[in-house]
């Protein structure tokens, strides 16, 4: 069995359709992964119990999700060094904008990496999250750069008509 690297967690069960899209990358990338629900609210002990065991278990990156008032990401950040990526999940009351501005600006010190909103935003977590794995293991990065050239390569110099 391959060692488990990153921790996809997220608040709610409803951020997992989100939250699928960095699994997705991953099991793409061929690279293991544990998905959990973590809420910074509703089950502030699970926070603090993976955060503190993180580093222990071997964890090299872990890619937090969340919306609204999202602290997931940032409350992570804070109990383990264990490089934190933040996706903000879209929300239907501010479009994740909400999320945005509670995951990006973390106060000197606790950094959490940020991406875009939404389903874009999780799959580029999942790239992140590859690409530093990658620097450490050289067949990973193969397939990180087989993967890059073929979304190149499916990109048509043309635009068509519908
Ligand atoms: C946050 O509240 C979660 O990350 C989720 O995005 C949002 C809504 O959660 P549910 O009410 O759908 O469980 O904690």
């Amino acid at each position: 069995m391959m060692d488990v690297k990153v921790g996809i967690i997220m608040g709610s069960q409803s951020d997992w359709p989100t939250m699928r899209e960095a699994a997705t990358i991953l099991d793409e990338l061929g690279v293991a992964y544990e998905a959990r629900i973590v809420s910074a609210h509703r089950t502030p002990d699970r926070l603090w119990a993976y955060g503190k065991a993180a580093a222990d278990r071997g964890l090299h990156v872990i890619i937090a999700g969340a919306g609204g008032a999202a602290h997931l990401p940032g409350m992570m950040a804070s109990k383990t060094r264990v490089p934190v990526i933040g996706v903000p999940v879209q929300t239907r009351a501010l479009s994740g904008v909400d999320s945005l501005y509670s995951i990006v600006q973390m106060p000197k010190g606790y950094p959490v990496a940020t991406m875009a909103i939404g389903a874009a935003g999780a799959a580029n977590a999942g790239l992140m999250a590859a690409g530093i794995l990658a620097l450490n293991d050289p067949s990973l990065a193969a397939r990180l750069d087989a993967w890059r050239a073929a979304l190149s390569a499916s990109i048509p110099e043309e635009p068509a008509d519908d």
